[in-house]
């Protein structure tokens, strides 16, 4: 039975909008940090059901999370011979559908897992390609350290696939300022349709990535950490102002995420390398070289609503492990 490790990430330039729903397509490309310290582990065992089964931590998972994994099951069953169903125990060591990218480890976890245990020959490529069709940032998920995301163009999706990103001249953790809150109010797909349909501004954002792609890419690339801050807070602005401007418009952001900002900038203006960027959920996660983790880790302390700090460094793709999930002993 395959057990599957792989780590969330975070964007640096982000995604939010799709060219095709069905083979949930990006409209734009995106750059992320896979991060070591938020892990799932997901193991799949075929056998005789009738149904797929999903158990999230050791409990059966509700019937839509269920719906979600056996349909992308059956994307793997195209794939290969073998048509039994399947057990999927999955776990994760990080607070599940918050904004904390958890369906990024989950999809990329579960289609490596899913490869192995249907007997699907897949490269690194193809399995990014599988994982997307999961969660768009799932096929980032694939690789460790920095990892860029292709829109592509073709209607079959063969060219929207992750790689990737080399030559940073910055090495990079994240400090994350976990919000006092639970799951998350509209989950990214419903928000990013929603604000396809009906933002005024969905077009110019789409619009900017490519060139944001470009300059984040020569940031890391040339070690500029103020240029870098200034494209990753953009694009993060930028996204969640196109969020905020759908009818009705989403707010993804609370009273500790603006006091985190406020508290970024200002160790920013202190002198430490530091910048953030936040997903569809209240967190803030702060950028900064691994020396300057600790100082920025205690500059976000201090908020009522800020529950943890959690530090990180950058985490490797998917691979194979040796146990069982913890916390999966059903
Ligand atoms: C990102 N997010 O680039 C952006 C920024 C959230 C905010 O990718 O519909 O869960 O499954 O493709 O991957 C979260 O979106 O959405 C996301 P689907 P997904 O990380």
């Amino acid at each position: 039975m395959p057990n599957v490790s792989a780590r969330a990430n975070i964007a640096l330039i982000k995604y939010w909008g799709k060219r095709d729903s069905d083979l949930n397509l990006p409209a734009a490309g995106s750059l992320s940090l896979t991060l070591e310290a938020l892990e799932t582990q997901t193991s799949v065992e075929l056998n005789e059901a009738e149904a797929d089964l999903f158990f999230l931590h050791g409990e059966p998972a509700d019937a839509n999370a269920t719906a979600r994994v056996s349909r992308f099951l059956d994307l793997i069953r195209a794939r290969g011979s073998r048509r039994e169903r399947a057990i999927v125990k999955s776990s994760n060591s990080f607070p599940t559908a918050a904004g904390l990218a958890s369906s990024a480890s989950a999809f990329a976890a579960l289609a490596k897992a899913a490869c192995v245990a249907y007997e699907v020959e897949a490269d690194d490529r193809e399995l990014s390609i599988l994982a997307r069709q999961g969660s768009g940032s799932a096929a980032r998920s694939v690789f460790g350290g920095f990892a860029r995301m292709h829109a592509g163009h073709q209607p079959n999706g063969n060219d929207a696939f992750a790689e990737p990103f080399e030559g940073s001249k910055l090495t990079l953790g994240a400090v994350i300022a976990v919000a006092r809150t639970g799951a998350k109010a509209v989950g990214s797909t419903e928000g990013m349709e929603r604000t396809r349909e009906t933002s005024p501004y969905h077009d110019a954002w789409i619009h900017q990535v490519d060139a944001d792609l470009e300059e984040c890419q020569l940031a890391l690339r040339e070690g500029d950490f103020d240029r870098l801050a200034r494209v990753v807070e953009g694009s993060c602005l930028a996204m969640h102002a196109n969020a905020m401007a759908a009818r009705p418009g989403l707010i993804y952001l609370g009273a500790p995420t603006l006091w985190a900002i406020d508290r970024v900038r200002q160790l920013r203006a202190q002198g430490l390398p530091v910048c953030f960027t936040i997903d569809a959920g209240p967190h803030l996660v702060a950028f900064t070289p691994l020396a300057s983790m600790g100082a920025v880790a205690d500059g976000l302390k201090g908020h009522p609503d800020v529950a943890e700090i959690m530090t990180t460094g950058p985490g490797v793709g998917a691979r194979i492990e040796a146990n069982p999930p913890a916390g999966a002993s059903q």
